[in-house]
């Protein structure tokens, strides 16, 4: 593991909120710390690292209060920098945007959505500030850590790596990440993708979170990554899974100091000798609060007794109160606890206590140890801390039911799981709780306190932030062994290919000369390609050389009226310049007796593939999956090799999936055979050139001679000794050639 100790090094914390608090008294502006999870969370990694804060102050009046001397006492006591805002910028970006679209689709609840153009935009500026505040005020060095937190920042990473292309972006989400199928309803998700892609690494709560991701790069931006990274033409991107926790042993403390005696005196009044029933959340409409009111209320209705033996405090702490949404759930909540208290009060107390209000830690501790029960049922959250933080105080008591929709129910599967949908569902639950025996719950408190304790919030920022730091060391070795083409190697070929005599480039085309397109015969060269191959061709001997998987017929249309070398069909037919036929590489009678049965394979792969094709070819035949749902495509693309290599285990037959394609082809011609055909010819050349981007264009790679300049487009292992990028990397490097002997 890398050591975090490093002085030179800076994370750099940036969220939406800053930990402090200002308000203006007196036309005077007052500062409040107010530590939560995050401070928390980075608290015991600060004599190792200097420690900078990125975020808004809050509402603060700029009429009455001094702008520059906030930023300068924040700056001073608080390492924070803030981004100041305008309340109509408030309004937009973040009761807008962040949280009547962003925070209700993260959650499933797109029925919560509301759309405004304007608020998007508020949304993009907001994070444009964030970018140009970080560069200007904190101005990062590839040394810092930069940590971007929430939904509230999306486009924030790729805004900074434009600027700083080598800087540590560590994002990460607090949410959920939803099904693809949910994210893709928001209008803008194209960008909020691309925008978090900017990352180094990007976190999630929980696996199943990193797999809608994944997805949704999949179907949004039909990028394929693997389960841990995704590669992007200039950066690597690392995935991972953080759950965040608790700080147990600060709480255990707390839950045995004598702190808390007072508080612990308030709830015993509260209980009265009654079984508690604890729910704190921010009163939020993901938090499940009324169905579980209702799911109370049911308990009640099956078993009058419990109104006068049971005592369920709601706490609340009042959220987002400007949006509509929040304060109709106000009401809902308010009128279900009167209710539940008209039909069930009694001469002693009323069954539901409500607290529609923030309180201390310290008493939010008190009424976690003495409740029996806690009742965690949110309809869908990030992770849930309530529901840790009950486990980091009982240790080996009481009995915690939790949604089966938090990701905390990932961590902590000996709690009572429920839908929180199902208010019948939660009332089983409650009656399950109620009857357990001691030791039944002390095993599974005690189980779930040493994850919550061996897991706590302190290894959620350091496995983060180790993984963050070792990012960049890796980034530079992804590209396995051969070597990135830069300016000085760069110079190094043009220089050879400058002093030959009789140079030959061998060109593959899909994916290194024009980018793939969903239609194949959408991928036609443009102008510009083909005046600077040809201006290349006619350069001091220099001879050009397409050498395609494509069939004949395409680069005929394409490249005909062109004196250049033609390689199609993975070395089928050649023809070299001059030469008026073209030259076939298997015997007429070679037509392969397994060809129609491939076919008919294909036809039912097609039938029952949607949006995939069979490309014929003279001796070797397509399946095309390029325009299928890319899950379901690739699943289909990996039954069918392991069906073709069954069928054509004796036979004359090549099976090979590329991208997008699997293709079955006649053994014994590559677009290694143009080689071939030059030694036939007695060509000779001091200097070859050969780029492709494919596992076929390996063939080629390996047929040239040793001394020949090898180069693969794009990521993944090759046999070529040098690399670019991607396919505009190629044809920059072309106009070089093309400039070099001019
Ligand atoms: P939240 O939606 O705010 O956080 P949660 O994880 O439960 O949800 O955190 C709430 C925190 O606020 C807890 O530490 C809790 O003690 C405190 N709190 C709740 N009610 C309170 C009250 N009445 N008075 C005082 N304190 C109260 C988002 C995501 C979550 C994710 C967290 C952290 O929605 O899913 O777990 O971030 O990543």
């Amino acid at each position: 593991m890398v050591s975090l100790t490093n002085n030179d090094k800076r994370i750099i914390v940036v969220a939406n909120r800053l930990p402090v608090n200002i308000s203006i008294k007196d036309d005077k502006p007052v500062y409040s710390p107010s530590p939560g999870g995050l401070v928390t969370a980075l608290s015991s990694l600060k004599d190792s690292y200097k420690q900078e804060w990125l975020g808004w102050p809050g509402e603060v009046d700029l009429d009455i209060a001094n702008a520059n001397e906030i930023k300068e006492k924040l700056n001073n006591d608080f390492n924070s920098h803030p981004v100041f805002l305008t309340k109509q910028q408030v309004n937009r970006y973040y009761f807008g945007f962040s949280n009547k679209v962003l925070w209700p689709i993260m959650h499933y609840l797109p029925s919560h959505c509301d759309y405004d153009e304007r608020d998007w935009k508020a949304y993009k500026k907001v994070n444009e500030l964030f970018a140009e505040n970080l560069l200007k005020e904190i101005k990062p060095s590839e040394n810092d850590l930069i940590w971007i937190h929430d939904y509230q920042l999306m486009l924030l990473p790729a805004l900074v790596r434009e600027k700083l292309p080598n800087a540590n972006i560590g994002f990460f989400l607090h949410t959920p990440f939803p099904s693809a199928e949910v994210f893709r309803a928001v209008p803008y998700r194209d960008e909020l993708l691309k925008g978090v892609l900017g990352s180094s690494l990007i976190g999630f709560h929980t696996f199943g979170y990193l797999r809608h991701f994944r997805s949704a790069l999949l179907r949004i931006l039909g990028l394929n990554s693997e389960i841990y990274s995704a590669d992007l033409e200039n950066h690597t991107v690392k995935l991972g899974v953080y759950p965040i926790s608790t700080d147990t042993n600060q709480i255990q403390e707390l839950a045995h100091s004598t702190k808390i005696e007072q508080n612990l005196k308030q709830v015993k009044q509260i209980k009265r000798g009654r079984k508690l029933i604890i729910s704190v959340d921010r009163l939020d409409y993901t938090k499940g609060i009324s169905r579980r009111l209702k799911g109370f209320k049911k308990l009640l209705d099956r078993n009058p007794k419990y109104a006068s033996e049971l005592c369920m405090v709601q706490i609340a702490v009042p959220s987002r109160t400007k949006i509509a949404s929040y304060r109709r759930l106000k009401d809902e909540v308010e009128d279900l606890v009167v209710d539940i208290n008209e039909k069930y009060e009694n001469e002693k107390e009323p069954p539901v206590i409500y607290m529609y209000k923030s309180v201390s830690f310290e008493k939010l501790v008190s009424f976690y140890k003495q409740a029996d029960i806690a009742l965690v049922t949110p309809l869908c959250d990030g992770m849930n801390l309530v529901a840790k933080e009950y486990v980091a105080v009982q240790k080996d008591k009481g009995v915690l039911i939790l949604s089966e929709f938090a990701g905390a129910a990932a961590e902590l599967g000996e709690s009572v799981t429920v839908n929180p949908w199902n208010p019948d569902a939660i009332a089983d639950a409650l009656e399950h709780a109620l009857g357990m025996m001691p030791w039944e719950k002390s095993r599974r408190m005690s189980a779930m306190f040493t994850k919550v304790k061996r897991n706590d919030v302190h290894y959620w920022s350091k496995s983060f932030l180790m993984d963050l730091s070792k990012t960049s060391e890796k980034d530079q070795h992804s590209n396995g062994e051969t070597i990135p083409v830069n300016s000085q190697i760069s110079d190094e070929i043009l220089e050879k290919y400058k002093k030959a005599k009789s140079p030959l480039l061998l060109l593959d085309y899909d994916g290194t000369l024009v980018n793939f397109t969903s239609v194949p015969m959408n991928a036609k060269p443009d102008k510009n390609l083909l005046n600077s191959l040809e201006e290349i061709n006619n350069c001091n001997g220099t001879e050009v050389s397409i050498v395609t998987g494509r069939a004949k017929g395409d680069i005929v249309e394409w490249f005909g009226d062109l004196n250049f070398n033609f390689s199609t069909e993975h070395g089928l037919w050649i023809k070299m310049a001059g030469e008026q036929n073209w030259h076939k590489t298997l015997p007429d009678d070679q037509h392969p007796n397994w060809y129609e049965e491939v076919k008919e394979i294909y036809s039912q792969f097609c039938r029952a593939t949607p949006g995939s094709f069979i490309e014929e070819k003279e001796t070797s035949i397509a399946w095309h999956y390029r325009l299928t749902d890319p899950e379901f495509g690739t699943l289909q693309a990996r039954e069918l090799v392991v069906n073709l290599t069954n069928f054509l285990a004796n036979k004359p037959a090549e099976v090979m999936q590329g991208k997008s394609i699997v293709e079955v082809r006649v053994p014994g011609i590559n677009k290694g055979s143009i080689i071939s055909r030059i030694q036939q010819l007695d060509k000779e050349y001091d200097f070859m050139l050969a780029i492709g981007d494919d596992f076929t264009d390996e063939d080629l790679f390996s047929a040239v001679p040793e001394d020949a300049v090898t180069i693969k487009v794009g990521k993944g292992s090759s046999k070529a000794k040098y690399r670019l990028n991607k396919v505009s990397d190629v044809r920059n490097f072309l106009h070089k050639i093309q400039a070099a002997k001019s």
